[in-house]
């Protein structure tokens, strides 16, 4: 079917994307550090992955070719959630494979991880990468949040890439999939396989990120999606001047996007989970500083206001965590007999005699759909957040409050709220030009790795404040990024989250102006991404990423 394209669509098509100059060498050289070892669970982590602990940090750099160039196999696949840029990254691979030996072939596994266990593939041709290059979205092979974790789904993997003949996988993903990628990379070591393993850090939540990894690929255009948007409700409420708006952010439990967020739109109150843990806030002090500010506001004759809540805000407040980790263990051991039960008031019954006293209250107290969202969890031991409407329990909260102010006489507030979720709405977008280039280097930075023939390795590309020309790709051994955490109740290895620190710039920088954006009306518009024009309009990164890395004091 022929579908006819929006002008964007054909001019994004014809887009070069920017390449570091070492990747646009004809003689490219990967070359190698020392050993490495993670910051924590060394020795747990090394009996785990035995084959493949402590390999040392990749560059790739302009030299004297020492990577294969016999034409290869080479699979790629798309895990868990949508993030912008990421057929940039398979048009990266498949172009840096080709320009070293055209006979290669690269094939696309279908719908995530499942389709390597299934056997499931297509070939990739010039016509299918030509049809999705600068795209947003994952469709070209589809994506999928199947985990490769029991020794079947191990042993049909090795199965089918053997039959294949495939000598490499990329594995698109977020930290899961790039922790589940070294597990495949270590099991099919060891069984002498030649597949070799190499990981993409993709997610829009930003928290797949450390001293190697500057930033995952796809935050940057989903933040400046969501920052138009909040923009634009911004300049709405200043119009109708009679709402509250409540707009929760995805991200899962970082509160990276929802940071970004306000760093680029300045909204009256922005919580931040990290800070909340921190400080051991409860859900009711909580209400009580948003209610604060509104009383303020409606006292500066301001009956309205914009608040950003990250997703992940329910597993941050100190009781209610307590409470979730206390149901993972729950549910580690009767996962299968709590979904059986009956209906929902059965469950909750079960659950408050299973639950410590405490939580079973905090359990009850919450909304009947909360309760239940709070009982799932996803492949890799995730709740869904993104299910959780944090927003509309907060403006219900502090709607009850205001109506208990009001009638002491403490407040004449107007408390008219909306609420809004942008999640899906980023995750699919156009590529900003950041991201279309960053995903494309990903993707050719991935193809040397494979040459050189690394396996357990999450490809990088460094020096991101910096033009493309100055950019620096390489490989991490994932063992270095591991660390042991408690999923489903038992101690498992993953990469460590990146979390908003309380001592970084981009927090310190939104904690200093907080106050002053809470009352008076500071909005700023970033409006629509921008794909032409002058380069600081289109080309800028994110906030975060300039105060973290550029030395900027204001991310401006
Ligand atoms: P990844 O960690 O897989 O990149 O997921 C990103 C994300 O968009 C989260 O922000 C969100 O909580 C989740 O996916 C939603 O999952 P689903 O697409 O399964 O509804």
């Amino acid at each position: 079917m022929n579908r006819e394209k929006s002008a964007l669509q054909i001019a994004r098509a014809a887009y070069q994307p920017r390449l570091p100059k070492a990747l646009r060498a004809g003689n490219i050289r990967v070359e190698f550090g020392a050993p490495t070892a993670p910051a924590t669970h060394a020795e747990d982590i090394k009996k785990l992955f035995p084959d493949t602990f402590g390999q040392p940090v990749a560059k790739i750099v302009e030299g004297d070719c020492n990577l294969n160039s016999a034409p290869l196999k080479v699979g790629v696949v798309l895990s868990g959630g949508q993030a912008p840029g990421g057929h940039n990254v398979i048009a990266g691979l498949f172009d840096a494979l080709k320009a070293a030996n055209p006979a290669t072939s690269v094939y696309g596994f279908l719908k995530g991880p499942g389709g390597c266990m299934k056997g499931k593939y297509k070939e990739l041709t010039n016509e299918i990468i030509d049809e999705y290059r600068n795209t947003g979205g994952f469709d070209m092979i589809m994506s999928g949040r199947d985990k490769i974790e029991k020794p079947e789904d191990l042993a049909a993997c090795l199965e089918n890439f053997a039959e294949m003949g495939l000598d490499g996988l990329v594995v698109i993903g977020g930290d899961d999939s790039n922790t589940n990628a070294a597990v495949l990379a270590e099991y099919l070591k060891a069984q002498n396989s030649k597949t070799r393993i190499i990981g993409v850090p993709k997610t829009i939540d930003g928290d797949m990120k450390n001293e190697q990894i500057e930033a995952s690929f796809g935050f940057d255009t989903a933040v400046k999606t969501y920052s138009e948007l909040i923009g634009n409700i911004c300049r709405d409420a200043t119009s109708a001047v009679k709402y509250w708006h409540f707009i929760r952010l995805m991200g899962r439990a970082a509160s990276h996007v929802g940071l970004e967020c306000a760093l680029q739109t300045h909204p009256n109150i922005c919580l931040i989970s990290e800070e909340i843990q921190e400080k051991g806030t409860t859900l009711q002090e909580i209400v009580d500083y948003i209610a604060d500010i509104v009383v303020k506001r409606a006292a500066a004759g301001k009956n309205y206001g914009v608040l950003v809540v990250p997703e992940g805000l329910v597993e941050f407040i100190s009781d209610i965590k307590v409470m979730i980790d206390e149901l993972s263990n729950i549910l580690g051991k009767d996962e299968k007999f709590i979904h059986e039960l009956g209906d929902h008031s059965e469950r909750v019954q079960y659950l408050s005699g299973q639950l410590a006293d405490h939580s079973a209250r905090v359990y009850s107290s919450l909304p009947e759909d909360i309760q239940e969202v709070l009982l799932k969890r996803d492949s890799h031991g995730n709740v869904p957040l993104s299910q959780v409407e944090t927003e509309r329990l907060l403006m219900d909260l502090v709607h009850d409050k205001i109506k208990h102010l009001k009638s002491k006489g403490e407040t004449e507030a107007k408390f008219s709220s909306l609420g809004h979720f942008f999640g899906y709405e980023g995750r699919c977008a156009f590529p900003t030009n950041f991201d279309a280039d960053y995903c494309y280097s990903l993707g050719y930075g991935a193809a040397q790795l494979v040459r050189a023939d690394l396996t357990g390795y999450t490809v990088n590309v460094q020096n991101l404040t910096k033009s493309s020309d100055e950019w620096v790709a390489g490989g991490t051994p994932v063992t270095m990024m591991l660390n042991m955490e408690m999923r489903k109740g038992r101690p498992t290895p993953v990469i460590k989250k990146a979390l908003v620190e309380m001592d970084g710039k981009p927090f310190k920088f939104f904690a200093a102006n907080r106050d002053e954006w809470a009352i008076n009306d500071c909005y700023m518009f970033p409006g629509a991404i921008q794909y032409f024009g002058p380069s600081e309009v289109c080309d800028a990164p994110t906030k975060t990423l300039l105060l973290e890395k550029g030395g900027c004091e204001s991310g401006g």
